[in-house]
């Protein structure tokens, strides 16, 4: 006899420090939230250093956005695009995140920044470090949503054997402890289609930035 679908499902940890809580957030719920911040930061291709143009659509909200121009990698307080204050988190995101990180063990994570990220069809993001915040004991929480993408993780080191975990529509993650500072990245998305966000995949990233 089949079991029946769970109201919720268990916590999978997929290395030290790196918690999956798969299907923990809703769709349905956040995309309100998404098309509220949009309206006011809208979200936009940035540019690297070297004046190279990234891939991933990008905005934030929060008290402090990630932003990337010819002067570097960064936190702000105010949208450069704007010149405004970021908007700020709104509560449904930040109750999921706070939620989503005391499931994994941090009991006290207090998110100022909201790296909102989009990624079309072939878009993907190469193996990087997130190190721009000050504290690096407090956790990155991750939501992603819409079309299914594959993850990828390394260790503290750019090169070598990655660990793949497939991302779908309302999967969280959690990356604290060890895993804060690994090497990681998103595969070349598959065009697909996703009946609430199209042919895109989004993701949350919520840190403490300062
Ligand atoms: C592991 N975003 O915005 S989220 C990023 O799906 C980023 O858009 C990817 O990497 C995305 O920086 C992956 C998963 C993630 C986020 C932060 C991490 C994994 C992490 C920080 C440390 C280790
Ligand atoms: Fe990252």
């Amino acid at each position: 006899m089949a079991e029946s679908s769970p109201l919720f499902k268990d916590p999978i940890a997929i290395l030290p420090g790196m918690t999956l809580l798969p299907q923990f957030a809703s769709s349905a719920l956040l995309k309100p939230c998404l098309e509220s911040v949009c309206t006011v930061s809208p979200i936009r291709q940035m540019k690297t250093r070297r004046g190279q143009t990234i891939q991933v659509s990008m905005t934030n909200c929060g008290q402090y956005g990630w932003v990337s121009d010819t002067k570097g990698y960064r936190y702000t307080d105010t949208d450069p695009l704007t010149g405004v204050p970021w908007p700020s988190m709104p509560q449904p995101l930040s109750d999921l995140a706070v939620q989503a990180a005391s499931q994994a063990g941090f009991s006290d994570f207090e998110p100022d920044a909201c790296l909102i990220n989009r990624y079309a069809p072939g878009v993907q993001m190469g193996a990087h470090q997130d190190r721009d915040e000050q504290d690096f004991t407090q956790p990155i929480v991750s939501v992603s949503l819409g079309i299914p993408a594959r993850f990828f993780v390394l260790g503290l080191e750019k090169r070598g054997t990655s660990t793949p975990v497939d991302l779908t529509d309302g999967d969280v993650v959690v990356f604290g402890g060890p895993a804060r500072l690994y090497y990681h990245g998103i595969r070349k998305l598959k065009p697909n289609e996703d009946p609430i966000w199209g042919a895109f995949r989004w993701n949350l990233t919520f840190r403490k930035a300062m």
